[in-house]
């Protein structure tokens, strides 16, 4: 059996036409199936609409009342499905209601264990879509091209086994579902050319909110893929954050206290290394409830240390060795320095202060 999942919020002219399509398309092809739809209490009276359809066509409604927004309304509409495959679509018709068929034939063959509709392959493409819309939806889904091989991410329509998704923690931010279950349950997936169409009845809930939970989902996603990379990426923004510190209170020592800027170098960099200590505790390495302080304070104080070892000495010897001495070639060596110490200290910082030793 499949189950169609269709989020809805203020679908009341659109749902009564899907229903009934839907519901001829499985009959005709001799699919036994179940449409699922899963509302956030919609004011426009959606869910009774589908109480009354439910004495006729095979499907029901669920109600969240204490939650919102569409991609966790598609989870809550896979933990309530009884089918061993699952279909994501739009209340709306821009998914091309016939084409279920087609989305769920490779998964039923075994050719594939999900489907994505796409309007980026030969076949595929949008009907009636507004022109800045489609920029968008092809900017977006550039943007993801580094998690996913999809052709059309941002696509919204998707087939998909329940074996699959069994046990994967979902967590989904906004609006797309199927990214979300694409790049967390990595499945072998066939793209199914789809013409999108944009809504006739009742109106897109996109808004520009969703444009930033995109983007901060996309961030995590990338993350999930990559996540020793996108470990260094971080502690290398908090090392460029604690250059700042470092030059601001060595400039304050000097400038406004009068220090000798040897001793108010000593100074900028304890400031530094507490900074960056606090930034990748609590955001890179994420381990501020687990990591007892002390030992990892001081495990990171002396790696930072030696860190500074690992610059001069890879400065010596590109200045020895390479002749980069001379100006301006001794600032690229201490570039060359600062990276080489930047893995070093990464490094020792996952290994070591924030590992499992001190948790
Ligand atoms: N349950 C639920 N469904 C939503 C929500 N926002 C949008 N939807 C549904 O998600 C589908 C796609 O929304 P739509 O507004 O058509 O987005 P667009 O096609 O990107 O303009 C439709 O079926 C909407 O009813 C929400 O907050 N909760
Ligand atoms: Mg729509």
């Amino acid at each position: 059996m499949i189950s169609i999942i269709i989020p809805t919020f203020n679908e009341a002219d659109t749902i009564k036409l899907i229903v009934p399509r839907l519901s001829k398309v499985l009959q005709d092809e001799g699919i036994s199936g179940e449409i699922i739809v899963v509302d956030d209490n919609s004011p426009d009276g959606t869910a009774d609409i589908v109480m009354e359809l439910a004495e006729r066509y095979p499907v029901r409604v669920y109600i969240r009342k204490n939650d919102k927004g569409l991609s966790k309304a598609v989870v809550k509409g896979f933990e309530l499905a009884a089918g061993d495959i699952f279909v994501v679509m739009d209340a709306d018709l821009s998914h091309p209601v016939e084409q279920v068929p087609a989305m769920i034939r490779p998964i039923l063959d075994g050719k594939c264990d999900a489907t994505v509709g796409s309007r980026s392959v030969v076949g595929g493409g949008y009907h009636n879509f507004p022109i800045h819309r489609k920029i968008t939806s092809k900017v977006a889904g550039i943007m993801a091209k580094g998690v996913t091989s999809l052709s059309d991410p941002t696509s919204g329509f998707m087939a998909i086994r329940k074996s699959v998704i069994d046990g994967i923690a979902l967590d989904p931010l906004g609006w797309k579902i199927v990214l979300e279950v694409i790049v967390k349950t990595a499945p072998r997936f066939v793209e199914i050319p789809i013409i999108f169409t944009d809504r006739k009845q009742g109106e897109s809930k996109l808004d520009s909110n969703a444009q930033i939970d995109y983007i901060r989902h996309l961030w995590r996603l990338y993350g999930y893929r990559f996540p020793t990379l996108f470990q260094f990426i971080k502690f290398s923004l908090v090392g460029i954050s604690g250059l700042i510190v470092d030059t601001a209170v060595l400039v304050s020592f000097v400038d406004l206290l009068s220090f000798d800027p040897r001793v108010a170098a000593i100074f900028a960099f304890f400031a530094a290394v507490c900074w960056n200590y606090t930034f990748d505790r609590l955001w890179t390495f994420d381990s501020g409830k687990t990591t007892k302080i002390a030992y990892s304070f001081i495990s990171f104080v002396t790696i930072c240390l030696v860190g500074l070892g690992v610059r001069i000495g890879v400065m010596h010897l590109l200045i020895e060795y390479a002749q980069m001495g001379e100006s301006p070639w001794y600032i690229l060596a201490s570039f060359i320095g600062i990276f080489t110490a930047t893995i070093f200290n990464f490094f020792g910082s996952k290994y070591i202060a924030f590992s499992k030793l001190f948790r």
